[in-house]
């Protein structure tokens, strides 16, 4: 029997090897990789890269801000953005607000995603109401459903939890078999220095800079490090953007903790000086802000010695009038949060990390596609290229030079206009299925799947108790109330 499709003649690259094969595509896997495979139809991929298809476990979609704000894109605009540049799933989140019923909240993302996403997707939820409903049955159906990870906010008035509330979820999530990924930043840090700033007129973007200080960072992840070894729940902390943060979570590991790190494009790419320009550094605010070299440098070398896991975009990508609903007049403390990259994160870190010697094109692969996939319980299924795996593709042409201009998301901009690019995904396939084609979208709105998500080893607890819990063990004394 033919098979359907084959890749033929190009350099495969998964996150252990590099080869030149073909692959053999049946229905919507990978039915075969070797040399001389012959099918119905047939991608010439010579002098192309093959690689997985990236997967973005952290972006924001059709998502309302905690202030309110709705994201430009909505879920068919950010996937034909995120397909065009070479990722093939995302795991946006599903975010619960201080009075929302976290099944409500979960069967409306459902909804938005059905009938617009064009590439797979799971989700993750936003915990911001941890009551007695939500912790002890929305949650673990939600959890039971596939949706095994969730994010809490350690700042935000709106959105942070107390230290005992976060306690509570990483119990709850040891229990049910969730991961917790945590927005680490002191809440007293950035309110105390942002109430005074306002307070005397300072507004402008470069004050975001300021008031979400490095320390703020570094604090919050020492602590909620502690409190996710006093439960032995494992961690994974978002957004990580400064030196000491890295150290942090550097030094926990060395302890044998499973707390992992992620990184974006804004802290290996942009620095706090792009904010400071005046009222439009609005479109550069994100948080934690991008901060100097120093720090942009501390996030590459996470990359490389594995103390950062996953390199995602955090597309959280909000159009002017969200970036700046009072016009001149915003300050810093209204404007939406974030800046896009679905569809830049793997060009730009393919240009930047493989074509400048930073990282491998094997650590490429590993930090685009496949530690996302190990992580979030989605591998083998998805983040290789492999007998049996979802025929999730980029083909890249390694030559393809670009100059960045617009992107296909609904922000109006690009942090990154005006960069010179070297590397662009030409043909990239979702299931077997051509869905960009030489540049072009070939996909159907709604095509997309939801991917029910396994329990990952980085859930699976440590099974080792501080002293303290030890001592109460020993003593029969239950902690439940
Ligand atoms: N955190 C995110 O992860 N994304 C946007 C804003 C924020 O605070
Ligand atoms: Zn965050
Ligand atoms: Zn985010």
């Amino acid at each position: 029997m033919p098979l359907d499709l084959v890749i033929r003649g190009g350099t495969v690259v998964t996150a252990e090897k590099q080869l030149r094969a073909d692959i053999g595509i049946e229905g919507e896997r990978i039915a075969a990789l070797g040399e001389g495979l012959s099918a119905r139809r047939v991608i010439d991929a010579s002098g192309k890269l093959v690689l997985p298809g990236g997967i973005d476990s952290h972006c924001h979609i059709e998502q309302l801000s905690s202030m309110g704000v709705m994201t430009a894109d909505d879920f068919y605009s950010a996937t034909v953005s995120a397909a065009h540049g070479g990722t093939t799933t995302v795991i946006p989140f599903c975010a619960q607000h201080r009075n929302d019923d976290l099944r409500k909240v979960l069967a409306d993302y459902h909804d938005r995603a059905r009938t617009k996403a064009v590439i797979d997707y799971g989700f993750h939820l936003i915990i911001a109401n941890p009551d007695e409903p939500t912790l002890r049955g929305h949650l673990p159906a939600a959890i039971a459903s596939g949706v095994r990870s969730f994010k809490i906010f350690m700042t935000y008035e709106r959105t942070r939890l107390t230290d005992e509330q976060i306690l509570d979820v990483m119990a709850a999530a040891r229990r049910h078999g969730a991961l917790v990924m945590v927005h680490a930043e002191n809440q007293g840090i950035i309110s105390w220095l942002s109430g005074r700033m306002v307070k005397q007129g300072n507004t402008l973007p470069r004050y975001h800079a300021i008031c979400h200080t490095r320390g703020a960072e570094a604090e919050a992840i020492q602590r909620v490090v502690a409190l996710a070894e006093l439960v032995d729940c494992p961690v994974l902390i978002v957004h990580v953007s400064t030196p000491d943060g890295v150290e942090a979570i550097r030094q926990a590991r060395a302890r044998g903790l499973k707390v992992f790190g992620e990184t974006c494009p804004q802290y290996l790419f942009l620095t706090a000086k792009d904010i400071d320009i005046g009222i439009e550094g609005a479109l550069f605010c994100c948080s934690p802000p991008p901060r100097d070299e120093a720090a942009q440098e501390a996030c590459w070398r996470g990359l490389k010695d594995g103390t950062l896991q996953v390199y995602s975009s955090d597309h959280a990508p909000y159009a002017r009038e969200g970036k700046l609903p009072q016009g001149e007049k915003t300050t810093f403390k209204e404007m939406a949060n974030g800046v896009p990259g679905l569809e830049l994160r793997l060009p730009l870190l393919f240009s930047y990390g493989v074509g400048a010697g930073r990282i491998t094109l094997r650590e490429f692969v590993n930090l685009t596609a496949t530690r996302h996939a190990q992580t979030y319980g989605l591998y083998p299924r998805k983040g290789t290229i492999a007998v049996g795996s979802d025929a999730d593709i980029a083909v890249w042409d390694p030559r393809k030079a670009i100059t960045v201009e617009q992107t296909r998301d609904r922000t109006g901009y690009t942090p990154y206009k005006g960069r010179r690019l070297e590397g662009w995904p030409v043909t990239v396939l979702s299931r077997g299925e051509p869905i960009v084609q030489d540049g072009k979208l070939a996909a159907e709105r709604g095509r997309g799947r939801f991917l029910a998500r396994e329990p990952s080893e980085a859930l699976r607890p440590l099974g080792r108790d501080v002293p303290e819990m030890a001592q109460l063990k020993e003593w029969k004394t239950p902690l439940e109330l």
